[in-house]
This record gives C-alpha cells, sequence and structure tokens, in this order.
C-alpha cells in the first residue's frame, strides 16, 4: 500500500486515541489504559526528549557556526540577528496577550480543572519540582480525599509524592538573590546540564558560546568541528523520522493515556477537554494572522517603502502555500529563496546567507505557538503562571524556537522544553495534539514569511534590494 503521508498517520493514530479514550471512560477502562497503553505514550515522550535536547545543541551550534567568518558575523550576522529576535519576541508577546485576554483555559469546567490541578500536583511531587503559584490542593483535606480517588491506582504513590514534595521544597528554599535566574543560566558542567531536562536554558547557554567561539579561531581548525556537528545534526534529524516512523501508534497510546488520566472514568470530562482546545486553537489562529496580515506587512511598510501590501503577499504566495502543504521550512527554502529574489528584488548574497539561518533560527510562529500552548496548559490545570514564569516562557520559546528544527512537529518536541521550563508537565502535550498538525502547517507559514521580510530588510538596510514591481513577477 502507497505510504501514507506522515500528517495523515498522526491524524490515524490521534483519532483511534480520542475514540478509545472515550470508550474507555464510557465502560470504564480507564485503569486498563493507564496501566497497559499510557506507558508507551510515556515511551515516546522519553524518546522526544532524548532527541530535543542534542537537537537544540547541535542545531544551535550548527546555526551560529554557518554564519560564517567572524568578519561578517560583525555587521550583517549581527543585524540579520538582531531582527530575528526582534521578530521572535514580538511574535511571543502576541501569542501571550492572546491567550491572557482570551484564557482559553478557563473554558473547561471548573470541576475538570480542580482534578487536573489535584493530578498536576501529585506529579510535581512525585518530581520532586517546587510549585510556583503558592496555592497547594494537597494541603487541603477537602482535596486530599478527591486527590486519593484521582491517584487510586496506587495511594502508595501519593503518599510517597507528598512526602518526597515536602521534602524536596524544603531542600528547595534556597536564599535566591535577584540575578539567581542569570546566575542559574550559567552551567558549571554541560554533561550535567543535559542530564537535567529542566536545564534547557544553560544547554542553549553553552550551544551560542561553543558556536561564537568556534568563529573565532582558524578555519582549517573549525571545519572538521562543524563538519562533526553537521552530521550528527543529520544523525539527530534521522532519529525524529525513525521516531515519527511509529507515530501513529505512539501518538495513540500517548493521546489515550493522556485524555483517560483526565477523563478518567467521566465521559464529558473528554468533551470538556475538546470545548477548550477549540478556543486555544482559535487563539493560536488569531495571533498567527496577525503576524501575517499586520505585523510583517507594517514592518515592511515602516521600513521598506515601496513594496505595496498587495505585492508582497504576491512575491511570497507560492513560498507561504508550500509551507503551509509541507509543515516544514526546510522543505520550502528553496522555494522562498526563488520567492525572495526574482520577486521581491533580494540580492543574491543577502538571501544564500539570511534565508538558510531563518529556517533554522527564526521561527516567528512556533515561538508564538509554544507560548500559547504553554499558557493554555496551565489554564487547563489551573496554574497561575506568576510574571516570572511567563517571562521565562518569552525566553525559552525563543530560544526553543532557535533550536527547532524546520521539520514538522519541531516545534512540539521544543514544547516539552518550554513547559519544563516552568515546571509543567511534558506529557500534556498530548492534550494539544489533536489540533497540532492544522496549527504547524499555519505556524511554518508564519516561519516562512518572517523570514522573507527580514532578509528584505537586511537587504534594503545594505541597498541590495530592487523591487521589481508587483507586475514585473518572474516565473508564477
Ligand atoms: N514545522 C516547523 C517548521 O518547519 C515549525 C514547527 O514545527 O513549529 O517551521
Amino acid at each position: 500500500m502507497k505510504k501514507l503521508a506522515l500528517h495523515w498517520q498522526i491524524i490515524i493514530g490521534l483519532v483511534l486515541g480520542v475514540v478509545w479514550a472515550i470508550l474507555s471512560s464510557k465502560f470504564g477502562w480507564s485503569e486498563f489504559t493507564l496501566n497497559w497503553i499510557a506507558p508507551f505514550g510515556t515511551i515516546f515522550i522519553n524518546l522526544l526528549k532524548l532527541i530535543a535536547v542534542p537537537l537544540v545543541l547541535f542545531s544551535i551550534i550548527n546555526g551560529v557556526a554557518n554564519i560564517g567568518d567572524p568578519s561578517s558575523l560583525g555587521r550583517m550576522g549581527g543585524k540579520t540577528l538582531l531582527a530575528y529576535l526582534i521578530t521572535t519576541i514580538l511574535a511571543v508577546t502576541v501569542g501571550l496577550t492572546l491567550v491572557n485576554l482570551m484564557v482559553p483555559g478557563k473554558l473547561v469546567d471548573e470541576q475538570s480543572r480542580i482534578d487536573n490541578r489535584i493530578s498536576y500536583e501529585i506529579w510535581a511531587a512525585s518530581e520532586g519540582l517546587e510549585i510556583k503559584d503558592g496555592i497547594n490542593y494537597l494541603q487541603d483535606p477537602a482535596y486530599m480525599q478527591r486527590a486519593k480517588e484521582i491517584s487510586d491506582i496506587s495511594g502508595k504513590e501519593l503518599q510517597d509524592a507528598v512526602v518526597n514534595e515536602k521534602m524536596q521544597t524544603a531542600s528547595k528554599a534556597k536564599e535566591a538573590g535577584p540575578l539567581q535566574p542569570l546566575v542559574d543560566i550559567v552551567p558549571q558542567n554541560i554533561f550535567i546540564s543535559l542530564g537535567d531536562n529542566g536545564l534547557m536554558l544553560q544547554v542553549i547557554f553553552f550551544a551560542l558560546f561553543f558556536g561564537i567561539s568556534l568563529l573565532f579561531i582558524p578555519r582549517d581548525k573549525a571545519q572538521p568541528v562543524m563538519d562533526f556537528m553537521d552530521g550528527v545534526m543529520e544523525v539527530f534529524l534521522k532519529m525524529v523520522d525513525l521516531v515519527m516512523r511509529a507515530a501513529p501508534f505512539f501518538v495513540f497510546a500517548l493521546l489515550a493515556g493522556v485524555v483517560s488520566q483526565m477523563a478518567g472514568d467521566d465521559i464529558n470530562k473528554v468533551t470538556e477537554i475538546f470545548k477548550g482546545l477549540s478556543w486555544y486553537s482559535l487563539a493560536v489562529f488569531l495571533g498567527l494572522m496577525l503576524m501575517i496580515f499586520v505585523v510583517y506587512p507594517l514592518i515592511v511598510k515602516i521600513f521598506i517603502k515601496g513594496i505595496s501590501y498587495i505585492g508582497f503577499f504576491k512575491a511570497i504566495s507560492p513560498a507561504q502555500t508550500l509551507a503551509f502543504s509541507t509543515s516544514s521550512s526546510a522543505a520550502t527554502l528553496p522555494v522562498t529563496m526563488e520567492c525572495v529574489e526574482d520577486n521581491l528584488g533580494v540580492d543574491k548574497k543577502i538571501t544564500s546567507f539570511v534565508l538558510p539561518i531563518g529556517a533554522t533560527v527564526n521561527m516567528d510562529g512556533t515561538c508564538l505557538y509554544q507560548a500559547v500552548a504553554v499558557v493554555f496548559l496551565a489554564q487547563l490545570h489551573m496554574i497561575d503562571l506568576t510574571l516570572g514564569q511567563q517571562l521565562t516562557i518569552v525566553l525559552t520559546a525563543t530560544l526553543a524556537s532557535i533550536g527547532s528544527a524546520a521539520v514538522p512537529s519541531a516545534g512540539l518536541v521544543m514544547l516539552i522544553i518550554v513547559l519544563q521550563s516552568v515546571g509543567l508537565n511534558p506529557a500534556w502535550i498530548a492534550i494539544i495534539l489533536p489540533v497540532d498538525r492544522i496549527l504547524d502547517m499555519c505556524r511554518t507559514v508564519v516561519n516562512v514569511t518572517g523570514d522573507a521580510t527580514v532578509s528584505s530588510l537586511i537587504a534594503k538596510s545594505e541597498g541590495m534590494l530592487n523591487y521589481p514591481g508587483r507586475n514585473l513577477r518572474k516565473g508564477w
């Protein structure tokens, strides 16, 4: 049988997962699902975490090292990275604003959210994580009874978790000064940072430091290192590809497990989750549309006079449609380059430098989606993220999108990093999985549009932009 495209395979896994979750909450199979199916979902998450951390390490080193020799790093590289950083932070801000205004998580009924919160506290206690928003249902006798019902699979686990949390929190309550977050970014030992999933910012710090240092050693010494990094990157991308080949089964197990965990044997909780999901998808979609139809055209209008609103879209629409259908910035890159060169008139010297880096490190759509997803999942579990945690999301989503590979579902894999950076459960990616595929297609369009915008900005600033006008387009 002709091999089904990956996203159709994932969609089949999703549908079967949802159907199974509904059946298991209807016929009381939740315990069976949690004991015999959910573990394969955990294996899937572990495999993605196994790949995500080294992928971030090597893709950032690759992205920085390919900026070329330090002299070009100065003017052009500096401008490019700064422009990419600004559009990325703009995108995260749009996402955070929308998700805090629309509050998609609050659509789910109170009881479900309290149950989700209790499940989160049990999980956090078993992980020895400090709960940052100060609320603690496990300390409240009224909720303790509910907690026992939720974790009736092994009450012992609940007791251990609560005891464990008390010990852990006590040991964690060190005097943290105002610059502690800055100190925490600088690793003492990269192997310890790589080992502990929560220390992603330390891995990214190391990758940036290593990549920049690589630029300042003699080229003949750096080349073998860069070739090695290139090769290792290919290996990890192949690992993503191999893991995603089993995606239908893994996605089925993950979804059945998480929805059963959340819904228990109560069927209408499943409908509650999907109510929240529709509003969440709308928040992401609105944010992405704002970026495409307002933010980028505004940047073009203000900084690159002469390219009309319609002309801009006519020039890059082939790249945008390809990005939508492939969900891959990397696959779209050749067409993005052609559109930007032929239809926007950006000089080849600029496109061959700015766009490949953009496809790797500039993912405005991805970081907008990651910011909305994390806050939505926190709302779903009655977790009020502190301002510090929301700023951590801005930083981590920006950095995680830099580390996301330009392949389908890369943003979802990196979402694990963002969730962990604010002490949330990475398995929750399963809750937003049902709508992730279509959102991936949309956010990839934003990623590509952002790259095209920045490359024309850099070309304009270097005097290397000669826009042919919107009727003189070649080849499309
Ligand atoms: N599909 C990724 C890309 O190619 C984006 C993502 O997964 O978020 O840009």
